[in-house]
């Protein structure tokens, strides 16, 4: 009886600590191709990493105002940032008018 007892509080703690763990932090990918920014538009929850790539011969960079700014990049480059906080941020390529881009973190 006691053995059963146990186990079963042995369960238990199991079941409590797997959902006491937080949601694993993601890594989305932005693609910076034929001048834009793919997709143009991307939800992820607070806490994920993005990480864009030049996937064009020319130069790009990626300009969020106040949270930063990547240098220029060369084709095959990256740059990640982390949204710790929720809230809409637009960003765009300084180096081509028009190329913007949005991330949403929820
Ligand atoms: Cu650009």
């Amino acid at each position: 009886m006691e053995m059963k007892k146990l186990i079963f509080l042995f369960l238990t703690v199991l079941v409590v600590l797997a959902f006491a763990v937080p949601a694993q932090a993601e890594t989305h990918h932005v693609s910076m191709k034929n001048r834009a920014f793919v997709p143009q538009e991307l939800t992820v929850s607070a806490g994920d990493t993005v990480t864009w790539t030049n996937d064009d011969p020319m130069l790009h960079d990626v300009d969020l105002g106040a949270l930063g700014e990547s240098p220029d990049l060369r084709k095959g480059e990256t740059y990640s940032m982390t949204f710790d906080r929720p809230g809409t941020y637009d960003y765009v390529c300084n180096i081509h008018p028009g190329m913007a881009g949005k991330i949403v973190v929820k």
